[in-house]
């Protein structure tokens, strides 16, 4: 008989959450690999396709698919009780979850995905549920937070957490073999309207504020005929807005995204496609952006922080202010819509006397591209996370949260008039 694994991407603790072509990529890409040798339900506590009572319609989307999730207001948990913002648990209710487990025959496994480090309390949440109404399913954590959390995230309870890319203990816990062609598992939604994917893994980089050269070291691309097949599963699906989770899918194009674009170009897809997890603006060719635009690209979001070299020499040199204004040029020039072209600069990052980063928000604007100010995340085990146990206690994950940080670092007001800002910037585009 094959197991029966549960999948449960679960739900947010947060101040603020939006879904941003928010997927449980990891989970579902282990789920693809075990296709057909185990028997899977999903609960998605942030499907907004899934009606929160029967009857009611499913949340509205913008244009590209993304979205408000439902949640409710709740108390803030005691490391946060300073911050002058309401806490709230974005998602789907919890009894929605238990009515399901409970109508559920036994589940033999229970994969959960972490996210960010700070969303901890929906796994603690989930794994208190599942404890109780499905006591024989084995808990298996895997994603980000694990990884970078792995003493905090052992006090959770799960019975295996899956640390960083290393799958085999998984494999062998599970005592399945995986089919490691297969793509994720998309079709396991009733109904699903936005995708996934991820062409290669790590970076060149070495940003000191980023977790990624760590965890996934050089970068690799993934194997082309997978990335495609992948797609085309996404289409039979219905799916009409794709977002890349690539940390550099800019990297090496002539391996990777070229011959990507060129076959999807090939077939005629009228997916829109979108780079929430910033591009690298030294990467945008002429020829790239006009092949970015022909294939589908409707959205392009820069990863560019701050305006000063100082800083930019500071924190991994990955970017320059005159790059940046190239790739504008470029994208601009190859059709694409300036209001559609985002720069994305660090807000409350430990290193905020020398960014300059009204100067840089000016400097964006100038570009005649929208601004959006990315609150900074310390993140334990890189260099700019490590410098913040100045400030807060980094054990407590909930410490790391991107509203608060800032406001620990700039103040509230401070906080506030940077956002301002942005704001009335990016109106006077
Ligand atoms: C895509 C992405 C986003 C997306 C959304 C992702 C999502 N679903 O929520 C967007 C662009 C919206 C985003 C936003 C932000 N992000 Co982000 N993001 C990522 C990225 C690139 C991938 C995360 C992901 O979905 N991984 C899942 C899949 C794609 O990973 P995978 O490698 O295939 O997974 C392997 C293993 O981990 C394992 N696995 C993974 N999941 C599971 C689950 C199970 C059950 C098992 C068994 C195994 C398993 O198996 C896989 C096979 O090898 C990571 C960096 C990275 N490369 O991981 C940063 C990362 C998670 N983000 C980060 C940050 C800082 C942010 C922002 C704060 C940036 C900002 N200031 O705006 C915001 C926060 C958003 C919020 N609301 O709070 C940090 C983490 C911060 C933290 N404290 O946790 C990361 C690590 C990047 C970094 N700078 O180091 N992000
Ligand atoms: S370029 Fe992006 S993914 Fe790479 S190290 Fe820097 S911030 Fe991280």
């Amino acid at each position: 008989m094959k197991p029966r694994i549960l999948l449960v991407n679960p739900p947010i603790y947060d101040f603020a959450a939006f879904d941003f072509w928010l997927k449980p990529y990891g989970m579902l890409s282990i789920a693809g690999k075990l296709r057909g040798r185990a028997d899977f339900a999903l609960f998605d506590y942030l499907d907004r396709m899934a009606p929160f009572s029967a009857g009611q319609k499913p949340l509205a989307s913008d244009r590209w698919g993304r979205g408000r999730f439902y949640f409710e207001k709740i108390q803030h948990p005691e490391s946060l009780a300073s911050i002058p913002r309401y806490f709230r648990r974005f998602g789907l209710s919890r009894s929605m979850f238990t009515d399901f487990l409970n109508k559920e025959k036994p589940f033999d496994f229970a994969f959960i995905q972490t996210t960010m480090t700070y969303w901890y309390p929906g796994i603690r949440e989930v794994i208190e549920d599942i404890r109780r109404l499905q006591p024989k399913a084995k808990i298996i954590l895997g994603g980000n937070y694990v990884t970078l959390c792995s003493s905090h995230a052992k006090e959770l309870g799960a019975d295996l957490l899956v640390i960083g890319t290393n799958l085999e203990p998984l494999w062998q816990y599970l005592k399945i073999t995986p089919d490691l062609i297969q793509p994720a598992l998309w079709e396991i939604y009733d109904k699903i309207k936005v995708g996934v994917l991820k062409l290669g893994d790590g970076c060149p980089f070495n940003c000191t504020y980023c977790s990624v050269p760590k965890v996934y070291g050089k970068f690799r691309p993934r194997p082309l005929e997978c990335s495609l097949a992948e797609f085309e599963l996404l289409r039979r699906l219905g799916v009409e807005n794709v977002a890349f989770y690539d940390d550099a899918l800019l990297f090496e194009p002539d391996m990777v995204l070229i011959p990507f674009l060129e076959a999807i170009i090939k077939r005629q897809s009228k997916i829109n496609l979108h780079s929430p997890n910033a591009l690298n603006a030294r990467f945008v060719t002429s020829e790239l952006a006009e092949l970015m635009v022909r294939a589908g690209f409707k959205t392009f979001y820069l990863g560019f922080e701050s305006a000063s070299s100082q800083w930019q020499k500071r924190t991994g040199s990955k970017v320059f202010s005159e790059e940046l204004a190239h790739a504008v040029e470029k994208l601009i020039a190859a059709g694409a819509s300036p209001e559609n072209i985002t720069a994305y600069q660090i807000l409350g990052h430990p290193s905020i006397d020398i960014q300059e980063l009204e100067t840089s928000m000016r400097f964006v604007h100038s570009l005649g591209i929208r601004g959006m100010l990315a609150d900074f995340s310390p993140i334990p085990g890189t260099p700019d996370g490590e410098y913040c146990r100045k400030w807060v206690n980094l054990d407590e994950p909930l410490t790391h949260n991107k509203t608060a940080f800032p406001i620990v670092m700039l103040g509230f007001d401070e906080s506030n008039r940077l956002k301002d800002l942005q704001r009335q910037l990016n109106r006077s585009l």
